[in-house]
Parts: C-alpha cells; structure tokens; sequence
C-alpha cells in the first residue's frame, strides 16, 4: 500500500541530492500555464459575459450575473446545520485569537542623532480570496483565508468560488455560510483561472483587487503564477503533504491514522513516515490496512495517494538522520511523534507548521487548533511562510533626517554614488548645501 525507501547505512547524502531520493508529486503549473493564459486574458478583454461563458463550459451552469445575493448568503447561514455552525463558530474564534497577535506595530529606530527610520504597517487595500468547489468544498478554508485578513485590517474583502449545478448555480452553501458568518458580503459564482483574473483584472461587476489568496487546483495555481508581480499571492497551493517523524514510543494507530488523515484530499497527497524503528514502521504498514479499509474516499484518493511515488515510509539510522531528511523534505505539516517532542521540534528549520507530541494531531490545525492551515507545500516551506496577518501587510519604510543629520553623512553617500558611476546621486545631497560635501 506504500513503500518504503531505505536510507540507512551509507552515510547520508546533503542538501539537493538529498531531496532528490525524497517522495514528492508531480504538479507542473508551468505546463498548465499555457492553458490559463488565452482564459485569463478573455476575461481580460470580455469581463462578466467571460466569466458566464466560462461558467456554462466548466461548470455546466447558465448564470445571469455572477456577484452572489445578499439573501443568498442569509438563507445559506439559516439552513446552516447549527452543530456545523457551532463548530465554524469555534474554528473562527480560535483563528482570531491566533490571528490578531500577529498584528504589528510601528517601530522607530533612532540611527543617528536627527536620523529616524519608522517602520509601518499598512494592509493591502483588497483582497480576493478564493475558495474551491467540487471536491473540495472546505468552509474552513474560507476562514483560514479570511481571518488573517480581516485581523490584519484589510478594507475591502471577496470571495470567488466555483457556481455548483445542484445549487442553483450559486456557490456551495456551506461556503455561503462561512461567509456569512466571517461577514464577508461580496461573493462571487466563479471559478478555477477564471476567478483569480477577475480579481486581477477587475469586471464591470467586481471591482480589481491587490492580492488573490486561498488554495485551488493546478489552473488556480497557474493563474495565480500568470499574474504574479501584478497581484501579490499566497504561496501556490499544491496537493497537500503530511510528514511524520516518529521513533519507537510512538503509537503505529496515530501516526497510520494521521497518514490517512490527508491522504483523504486527494489522489496526489503525500503522506511521508520518517522513522528510525523497524518496528514501527512495520506496525504502521499493518495499521493502514485495516484503518483505510473501514474510511471513506478509499479507492479514489486514499489507496492512490498512499501508493503514489509522493508517499513512502523513510528507514533511517537515527532520529539526527530523520531530522536531516524532514529538513530536507519541507513539509506543508510535520508531526513529531517522538520521545521529547517539543525538543526535536524545536531543532527543525523547515516545515510549513509542525505538530508536537501524541495530542496535536494535523486534523486539529485544519480546524480547530487556532493556526492556520494555508501552508507551503511542495518544498516551499524552505523559504516561505503559511498565510497570516503579515501576509496582507506591507511594510513601508518612513525615511526623516535633519539638516545635521544628512550633512554629516554626506560625504559618505556621494563616494558610493562616485562608485557607482551615479553623479547624479551625490549631486543631489550636493544641492542641498551649497553643491559643497559639507564634511569630510
Ligand atoms: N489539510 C488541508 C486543509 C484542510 N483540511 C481543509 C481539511 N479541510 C491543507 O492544509
Ligand atoms: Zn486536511
């Protein structure tokens, strides 16, 4: 059901070489990119009669508009299932107490006498949030895409998501709800590439944003890396990975469990046991059997996504070689499921979130641990973030320095313009006493 790779014996191999013996998907946005182009640009130039266009050949519906009724997402929170609003309600909580620590304040530094540099933070103006239908029809997502930005105090908050034929042509009602319940108004019947140039382009109906975040399929993905540089993004959301590195004292039902657990998303999720224990790792591989047997979403997700090149169990010599590899690997989650948890946890550098101990399993964060679960996949963890308030802040450098202060350095910055072959530079300190450097 999954295989193994051996790594222990010969000593471990560094950095890329590394990697390369890692599991990992195949998820190719650059070859889709081709696909999204002429969808992004007809929107472009066709706005809304695009979108309805595109929405009767993806989708199969045939929509008038495609902003969303107010009553729509009234009457999607009413007949909203009260355990499942209790239970989103919680989910919303915890994210916000999370969520608004991360704000920040402005900062000044004194650099020199009359020398200041503020730092301050300013959010993004708008900001279209993307929420997928069809499989993945996950209202959690909506808030974990919409609570950093609202706490990070962003004005002017839409959201896209696929018109679904059961319902009208509207969006998902569970994603209605959420809305509703997070006080997001403005909601599109849109989806796939279709939506993120939308929001990039702006339409009669929807006016442009700054930024578009939220997970999605390779042509969200594409499109998101089409219009980057004119929009900012979230970092491109690929299938979803858990890794867990375990030794003996962990419990083969958890960490089989936990493996399954987002091997449930889709036929290209990675499920990955780091561990130093043959006899763990044996246990594990005789707990999946049963355990998939008796869950949902078997054949068509689970099975191919455990028994992809993308999911494997790792022998390695020792919990030090483990850590190796889970660096290596930069997993979207990373479980720890050893003796002294917090202490191995402490050592990783690269992990999209990391889950300490027996008790802090992925599923929590994916609801309700008060984290958030819009996290690097594919090895992006080695350099980036997972969504948080920072991600809709900028921070604007405020530069304010006195008469004294600019004299005494400017001697300084006209040998660095000279250096430069920039005259120009220096001059213009220059001008402002008497075109002489005022000291040496
Ligand atoms: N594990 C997914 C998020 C999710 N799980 C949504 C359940 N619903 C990626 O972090
Ligand atoms: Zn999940």
């Amino acid at each position: 059901m999954i295989s193994r790779i051996d790594l222990r014996g010969d000593a471990l191999p560094e950095g890329a070489d590394l990697r390369d013996l890692l599991p990992r998907a195949d998820f190719d946005v650059q070859a889709a990119l081709e696909k999204v182009r002429p969808i992004c640009e007809d929107v472009h130039h066709r706005g809304t009669a695009a979108l309805i266009e595109y929405a009767r050949k993806f989708d199969g519906v045939e929509l008038e508009r495609v902003r969303v009724p107010a009553q729509a997402l009234s009457d999607a929170l009413e007949q909203l299932d009260p355990k499942v609003r209790a239970a989103l309600e919680e989910s919303i909580r915890r994210a916000r107490i999370v969520h608004r620590e991360q704000r920040r304040n402005e900062h000044t530094t004194q650099v020199v006498p009359g020398g200041t540099v503020t730092e301050k933070w300013v959010p993004v103006e708008r900001v279209g949030l993307y929420a997928p239908g069809g499989r993945s029809v996950y209202p959690s997502s909506v808030i974990m895409n919409a609570v950093p930005a609202q706490e990070a105090g962003v004005e002017s908050i839409a959201l896209a998501s696929p018109p679904q034929t059961d319902f009208g042509g509207l969006p998902h009602p569970t994603i209605l709800a959420a809305c509703a319940l997070l006080g997001v108004d403005e909601v599109y019947a849109v989806g796939g590439a279709q939506a993120v140039a939308m929001f990039a382009y702006g339409t009669d109906e929807c006016a442009p944003a700054n930024m578009v975040t939220g997970p999605g399929n390779i042509w969200v993905a594409a499109a998101k890396r089409y219009f980057t540089g004119r929009i900012g993004i979230d970092t491109e959301a690929g299938p979803t990975e858990i890794a867990v590195l375990a030794d003996d004292t962990a419990d083969p039902v958890h960490v089989a469990a936990d493996l399954i657990s987002q091997a449930e998303h889709d036929p290209l999720a990675a499920a990955v046991l780091v561990t130093d224990s043959e006899e763990l790792a044996a246990a594990v591989e005789k707990e999946l059997e049963p355990q998939v047997a008796a869950t949902k979403h078997i054949e068509d997700r689970i099975l191919p996504a455990l028994a992809g090149r993308q999911s494997a169990i790792v022998l390695v010599s020792s919990l030090e070689d483990g850590l190796k590899v889970v660096d290596a690997y930069g997993a979207e989650h990373l479980e720890i499921q050893t003796a002294d948890a917090s202490a191995v946890a402490a050592r990783v550098r690269n992990a999209g979130a990391i889950f300490v101990g027996p008790y802090a399993p992925v599923s929590l964060g994916d609801y309700c641990a008060g984290s958030n679960h819009v996290l690097p996949t594919g090895g992006c963890a080695c350099h980036s973030s997972g969504l948080s308030v920072q991600s809709f802040l900028r921070g604007i450098h405020i530069v304010d320095y006195t008469r004294e202060a600019l004299a005494e350095v400017t001697h300084h910055v006209v040998t660095l313009a000279e250096a430069e072959d920039l005259p120009a530079h220096g001059a213009a300190l220059k001008a402002r006493f008497g075109w002489k450097v005022p000291t040496e």
